[in-house]
């Protein structure tokens, strides 16, 4: 039976080669990776999350367990294949101003991927003038904005104004999410939808496509 409490450990410790190997063991055993994904890889950032709430992590140590989930996250994504069937419609998806945090906006990014949409990764730290110039500049249908601070939350209204006056509203599907984000505040900012997780986010993208 895989042992998930030894990939949290794993990922907890930092340990990016013990990480590696238990990942590809579970792999190799035919442990589904959306089950390797959350009972092992997402579950120790939860952990490590706390600590670093705690004071029992440092900034260094939580992004070299971001860097160990990231590698594994490499070893999953062919794994992770959608069903398919997507129109190729072109997706923007970045973190919003003044937040780093790329993880879950990378997961989101794959599965989009693997659902067969064409979906342009700008990164962390993205104004919104800057999603306003890459709608244009890739024809996008769909953007998406990830934020997973609290005080990074006001610069996704700001990027959805900024949509707004540059007369691009009708054009493009807005999505939101990351650990923050609600159904409500997605309302309150006049986002078309917010999904939860990355699974639901690839789902959404598709429905709104269709
Ligand atoms: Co940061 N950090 N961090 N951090 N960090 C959190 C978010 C925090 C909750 C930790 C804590 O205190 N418990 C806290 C935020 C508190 C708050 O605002 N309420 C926090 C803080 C405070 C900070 C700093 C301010 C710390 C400091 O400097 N004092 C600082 C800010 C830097 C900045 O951004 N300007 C900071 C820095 C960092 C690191 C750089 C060290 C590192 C990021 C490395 C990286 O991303 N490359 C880091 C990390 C790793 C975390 C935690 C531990 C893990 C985040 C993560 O990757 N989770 C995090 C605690 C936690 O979340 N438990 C924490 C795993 C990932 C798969 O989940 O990102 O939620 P998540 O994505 C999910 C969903 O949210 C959703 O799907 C994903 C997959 O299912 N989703 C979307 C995400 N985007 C979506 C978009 C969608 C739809 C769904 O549609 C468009």
């Amino acid at each position: 039976m895989t042992d998930f409490n030894a990939m949290t450990e794993a990922l907890v410790s930092c340990d990016a080669g013990k990480l590696t190997d238990l990942v590809n063991d579970a792999v190799a055993a035919g442990v589904p990776a959306g089950e390797i994904l959350n009972k092992g890889l997402i579950a120790g950032m939860d952990i490590v999350g706390e600590k670093m709430e705690n004071g029992d992590m440092f900034i260094p140590e939580v992004l070299m367990a971001a860097q160990a989930m990231g590698s594994c996250v490499e070893i999953l994504k062919p794994l992770l294949g959608d069903d398919g069937g997507a129109s190729g419609a072109s997706v923007i998806i970045g973190t919003v101003k003044g937040d780093l945090h790329d993880i879950g906006k990378n997961l989101v990014a794959m599965m989009m991927e693997s659902a067969g949409l064409t979906v342009h990764n700008l990164g962390v730290d993205i104004s919104p003038e800057s999603f306003v110039e890459e709608i244009k500049a890739k024809n996008a249908k769909i953007v998406c904005l990830s934020a997973l601070l609290t005080t990074t939350m006001p610069a996704m209204k700001q990027t959805v104004d900024a949509i707004v006056e540059a007369g691009l509203r009708d054009q493009v599907k807005i999505m939101v999410g990351g650990a923050p984000v609600t159904q409500a505040f997605a309302d309150e900012i006049g986002a078309d939808g917010f999904a939860p997780d990355a699974g639901s986010a690839s789902k959404m993208a598709k429905s709104l496509t269709v």
